[in-house]
């Protein structure tokens, strides 16, 4: 089982569509194991976006991530990191394919609406950031062996 932090960014929120896209997520088959209405602070964003620091986009980002609430979310499955990233589409709204969150519900390059964990180091450093572990619940919904099934392994 793999876990991937997810964040509904501003837009997503302003934009009344965080049903939409946590649905998504649920219908492939994604388990959510914790999630949280927050604002996110300037500290907590240079953190999470270290690795973006010095790049001509990172103050802005920074503004945007910080610009109104986000719902934080760990999700889980077997490949969760990669079907998550599918899901979502390219980075930029106009270059995402018709079909993923990016493609069908943005048209930007800065308001990408969500964030996905692209790694398992990446996912577990953004995990530790957001929750702590007693936050997060593993369990299997009934069912979920018709999602991930055990003839897969
Ligand atoms: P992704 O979110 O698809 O993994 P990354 O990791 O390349 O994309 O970039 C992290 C975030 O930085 C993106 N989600 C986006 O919000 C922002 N970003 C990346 N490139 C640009 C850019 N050229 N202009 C504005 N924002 C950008």
């Amino acid at each position: 089982m793999e876990r991937t932090l997810i964040i509904l960014k501003p837009d997503a929120l302003q934009r009344r569509l965080a049903g939409r896209i946590v649905q998504r997520f649920e219908e492939k088959g994604l388990v959510l194991g914790g999630m949280k209405l927050m604002r996110i602070s300037k500290e907590l964003a240079e953190k999470h976006y270290a690795p973006h620091k010095g790049k001509p986009f990172y103050p802005g980002l920074i503004d945007y991530v910080t610009s109104g609430p986000v719902i934080v979310m760990v999700l889980q499955g077997e490949r969760a990191i990669s079907i998550a990233r599918t899901l979502m589409g390219k980075t930029f709204g106009f270059e995402a394919q018709p079909g993923t969150i990016r493609g069908d519900f943005g048209a930007s390059r800065s308001y990408n609406l969500v964030h996905g964990s692209d790694a398992p180091e990446s996912a577990a450093e953004e995990m530790a950031l957001y929750f702590q572990e007693g936050e997060l619940l593993d369990y299997a919904p009934s069912g979920s062996e018709w999602v991930f099934p055990k003839s897969d392994d």
